[in-house]
């Protein structure tokens, strides 16, 4: 790791394992990015990333100007918008907008309630797995088709469903593994064994104000 000077770097407001802010690491470390890494702990947010964000969720981005980024498909498209080498964005855009849509609201609601029921004690949550087994089977279809969800190059879309995917695999792997989709389960482990998941990935701790240590993200 090298030091940078923290003024012309990128500041990321992170959570190592939040699915969102996943897909905007890899989206930055594949644009090539310098970032300054700050871990955060959901319960304990860090007052200066509430200051820039007073919304509270990850990812937070400050780009050098000032201006803040706080939406991970904002800071999906603002990176690879700056420089897409493995042509991320070059997709059908109105097939990327349906999946990503899908898995934000749909699949999201579902993978909440079907892994912490507990944090809905008015609902019925019994069929919160099926609703997820069936996107994930749509999602194995096309992953028969090509190797990546859109063709057989790797889209946006891949890389913004794939963080709320492997969370869903976790959540009981047996049972993921079980299932008749073994287009989808390669690709979600030829993501999980990518180089930039595994960087992405690394485990940095955690961030607070003073800190000299810069944690860095970057491909170079
Ligand atoms: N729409 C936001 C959602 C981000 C989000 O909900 N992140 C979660 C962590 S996975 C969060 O920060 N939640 C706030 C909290 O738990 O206090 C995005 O795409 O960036």
């Amino acid at each position: 790791m090298r030091n940078f000077d923290q003024k012309n770097n990128l500041i990321l407001y992170s959570f190592r394992r939040c699915p969102y802010a996943i897909r905007s690491r890899m989206s930055l470390y594949k644009a090539g990015f310098i970032v300054e890494l700050r871990e955060i702990e959901l319960k304990n947010k860090p007052e200066q990333m509430l200051e820039v964000s007073p919304k509270g969720t990850v990812p937070v981005l400050i780009l050098p100007d000032g201006s803040v980024i706080d939406e991970s498909l904002d800071i999906m498209e603002w990176a690879l918008g700056k420089n897409d080498p493995d042509d991320w964005l070059n997709a059908d855009k109105t097939e990327m907008k349906f999946l990503i849509e899908r898995n934000d609201n749909k699949f999201k609601q579902a993978l909440d309630r079907y892994k912490y029921p507990g944090r809905y004690p008015n609902e019925d949550c019994t069929g919160a797995r099926t609703v997820c087994t069936e996107i994930l089977n749509d999602l194995n279809k096309r992953l028969k088709k090509h190797q990546q969800i859109l063709n057989n190059n790797i889209a946006m879309a891949d890389i913004a469903l794939f963080p709320f995917v492997r969370q869903c695999a976790l959540v009981d792997i047996e049972w993921f593994n079980s299932l008749p989709m073994p287009h989808l389960q390669k690709w979600l482990q030829e993501h999980l064994e990518s180089t930039t998941f595994k960087t992405i990935m690394l485990k940095f701790k955690t961030w607070s104000e003073g800190d000299k240590a810069i944690q860095l993200i970057s491909n170079h």
